[in-house]
């Protein structure tokens, strides 16, 4: 007599929101994420949050990565139209964090030409601090849905977002 078992496999599955952070001297780098984009976009972008410990200010001042440029943006909003513009660096102040969020600071990946950031890969990248010096991370892209509802969003109801100098992909912010 045949007799059929059922195997039950039980596999602990590891959250996929859990902690992601890294450290660096007195900053605390909290979850690097990158935004999905479409097959054309030509930039990405990339967020995180960033506390300082320490007693004396920081400045984020420039971020690696493989592509053509990689970029410290953030954004301005004049007349209901949102611009992101180029800024040298991100000083984070003792005792506080810096969100670079979706509608606010972030980091943009320039020259994607072809190869989208899909859901479930990786952005390896390197911050480098003023003072703190520089520290690998992995931006793990997720949705711009997944982002939002972890670090909020600088986007306002029905704000149209405008490109500054450099890029026009109105797609991918
Ligand atoms: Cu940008």
């Amino acid at each position: 007599m045949l007799r059929f078992m059922a195997v039950l496999t039980a596999v602990a599955m590891p959250s996929l929101v859990a902690a992601h952070e890294y450290k660096v001297g007195d900053l605390v780098i909290d979850h690097p994420a990158a935004k999905t984009t479409p097959a054309s976009a030509m930039t990405g972008a990339g967020y995180l949050t960033i506390t300082n410990n320490g007693d004396a200010a920081d400045t984020l001042i420039a971020v690696e990565a493989d592509f053509p440029r990689v970029e410290i943006h953030d954004v301005k909003v004049e007349n209901d139209v949102a611009t992101m513009f180029q800024i040298e660096g991100a000083e984070i102040a003792p005792g506080e964090s810096v969100t670079f969020a979706p509608g606010g600071k972030h980091i943009m990946f320039m020259g994607l030409d072809g190869d989208p950031f899909e859901k479930g890969e990786a952005v390896n990248a390197t911050l480098v601090f003023e003072t703190a010096g520089s520290i690998e991370v992995v931006f793990d892209v997720e949705t711009l849905e997944e982002i939002v509802e972890r670090v909020g969003s600088g986007h306002m109801h029905g704000m149209k977002m405008d490109h500054g100098e450099g890029h026009d992909d109105h797609s991918n912010h």
